[in-house]
C-alpha cells in the first residue's frame, strides 16, 4: 500500500473510532502494520482512553498466592509449572497460606490473585479449601482466584457442572476470576502451545457462566510467541463477542511472552514497540471493555507508564510474591510500594487512584493505612 492510501485508510478508522463505529477484523489487522505510524495508533488509542476513564491512572494494592506449581500440563510457553517428582515442585501447607493472607493484610493488600498448577494428588476440595480458609481468616482481602483451566479441571474432578463449581467456590470465599489461561483462542496457535488444556470453547463458556451468576472476570491474551496479527485480532473479537453478551469483563490484560526457562526459549520477547501497539490495538477493538490493564511487572517500569498513554488506564498492583513471570526471566521488582506505585503513575501526568478488584475507589483511614474500605465504583467518581 502507497503511503496515500494508507493515510486514507488510516482517516477512516480514524472516523469510525470517533463516530463510536466498530472496528473490523480487517481495520484490526491493519493497525498492526509496521507501516501504519505507532505514534498515530497510540493517539487515537489515548483518545478513547480518555473518553472511558479520563485522566485517571489506576493500581490496587495486591498480593499474588501459588499455592503450588505441580501442574498436569506442559504448556510450552510455562517456566512456572513443575513435574510431581521435580525437587522444584511444591505444595504449600496451610501455615503457609495463612502466613501470606496475614502479611497480605499487615500490608493493607485489598486482593489476594490465587492461581497455581493443576497438582496430580490434590482433589478439588483442597483448591476450594484455601478459598474457605482465607476467607475465613481474612474476610475482607477480596480473593481473586482459579482462572478458567482450574475450574476447567475441577469440573473433571468432580464430575459436576460448570455453574456447581462456580457456585461453590462463591460459597467459600471466591470474590472473582482472573483472566489467566486464554493465550491464544485460536487453535492453529492453542494447538501449538498448550494442546491439552481447556480449549478455547470452555474458556470462554466458562466466563460466560461466571458472568450469568454475577461474578466479574479479567481476561488475557498472551503475545509475542508464535502467533500473527490475524490471529491476535481474531482472539480479541472473540473477547468482544463473548462481552457483547454478558458485560461481565471488568479489564483487558495484554501478556506479553517472556521466553526465559519455557520451551520457546529460541523466541525472542517482544519488543516495546510491540508492546505499546498491542496495547493500543486493544484498547481500539474492545469498545465494550472498560479497563485495559499495563502489567508492570510483565512490561517493565518504563514500558507500562508509557502504555498509560497508549490505551490503558491500570497499572495493576504493588504486588508481592510474584512467581509465573518471574520464573521466566522477568527482571521487575519483587514489588513496589505505594508511594513508588503512585509517583510512577503521577509521573506520568495521570491522576493515581486506588481501586479494589471490583473497581470501586479505596478510602483508608488516614491515621492507619491498613485499615480500609471499599467506596463509589470509579465510574461514579469519575463523572462527578
Ligand atoms: O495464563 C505464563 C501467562 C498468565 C508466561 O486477571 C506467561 O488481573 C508470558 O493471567 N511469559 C497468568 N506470559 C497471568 C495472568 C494475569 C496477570 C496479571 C493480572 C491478571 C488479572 C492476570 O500468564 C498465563 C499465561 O497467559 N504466562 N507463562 C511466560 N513465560
Amino acid at each position: 500500500m502507497n503511503i496515500s492510501d494508507r493515510n486514507a485508510r488510516f482517516r477512516e478508522i480514524r472516523d469510525k473510532v470517533e463516530s463510536g463505529t466498530r472496528l473490523t477484523l480487517d481495520d484490526g489487522i491493519f493497525l498492526y502494520d509496521p507501516q501504519v505510524p505507532l505514534q498515530e495508533v497510540g493517539e487515537l488509542a489515548n483518545y478513547v482512553r480518555e473518553q472511558k476513564n479520563g485522566n485517571v491512572g489506576y493500581f490496587n494494592i495486591n498480593t499474588h498466592l501459588n499455592p503450588t506449581n505441580v501442574c498436569v500440563y506442559r504448556c510450552r510457553f510455562c517456566a512456572f509449572r513443575s513435574d510431581l517428582r521435580d525437587p522444584k515442585g511444591y505444595a504449600m501447607s496451610d501455615e503457609q497460606i495463612l502466613d501470606r493472607g496475614r502479611e497480605a493484610t499487615e500490608n493493607g493488600c485489598t486482593e489476594m490473585h490465587i492461581v497455581g498448577g493443576l497438582h496430580h494428588q490434590r482433589p478439588y476440595e483442597w483448591y476450594r479449601h484455601i478459598i474457605e480458609l482465607l476467607h475465613d481468616n481474612y474476610p475482607q482481602i477480596h480473593l481473586k482466584g482459579w482462572t478458567a483451566v482450574e475450574i476447567n479441571w475441577f469440573e473433571f474432578q468432580t464430575k459436576k457442572s460448570i455453574q456447581w463449581v462456580l457456585e461453590d467456590l462463591r460459597d467459600a470465599g471466591l470474590g472473582s476470576m482472573p483472566g489467566g489461561g486464554a493465550e491464544i483462542f485460536h487453535p492453529e496457535v492453542r494447538d501449538q502451545l498448550c494442546e491439552h488444556k481447556a480449549n478455547t470453547h470452555a474458556w470462554l463458556e466458562i466466563h460466560k457462566t461466571a458472568h450469568e451468576i454475577g461474578l466479574r472476570t479479567n481476561c488475557t491474551m498472551l503475545y509475542g510467541h508464535v502467533e500473527n496479527a490475524y490471529h491476535r485480532i481474531d482472539h480479541l473479537l472473540r473477547l468482544r463477542e463473548l462481552q457483547d453478551q454478558t458485560g461481565g469483563f471488568q479489564v483487558f490484560i495484554p501478556l506479553a511472552f517472556h521466553p526465559e526457562n519455557t520451551k520457546l526459549s529460541n523466541l525472542k520477547k517482544p519488543s516495546a514497540l510491540m508492546d505499546l501497539r498491542t496495547m493500543a490495538v486493544s484498547r481500539l477493538m474492545l469498545d465494550n471493555v472498560q479497563h485495559i490493564k499495563a502489567y508492570w511487572i510483565m512490561l517493565g517500569i518504563e514500558t507500562a507508564q508509557t502504555a498509560l498513554a497508549y490505551g490503558a488506564d491500570d497499572i495493576d498492583g504493588t504486588v508481592r510474591h510474584e512467581l509465573i513471570y518471574h520464573d521466566a526471566g522477568a527482571t521487575t521488582p519483587e514489588f513496589l510500594s505505594v508511594d513508588k506505585i503512585k509517583d510512577l503513575i503521577s509521573e506520568t501526568g495521570r491522576e493515581p487512584v486506588e481501586r479494589d478488584t471490583v473497581y470501586r475507589r479505596v478510602h483508608r483511614d488516614p491515621n492507619d493505612f491498613t485499615k480500609w474500605r471499599s467506596g463509589e465504583p470509579v465510574e461514579t467518581a469519575l463523572v462527578s
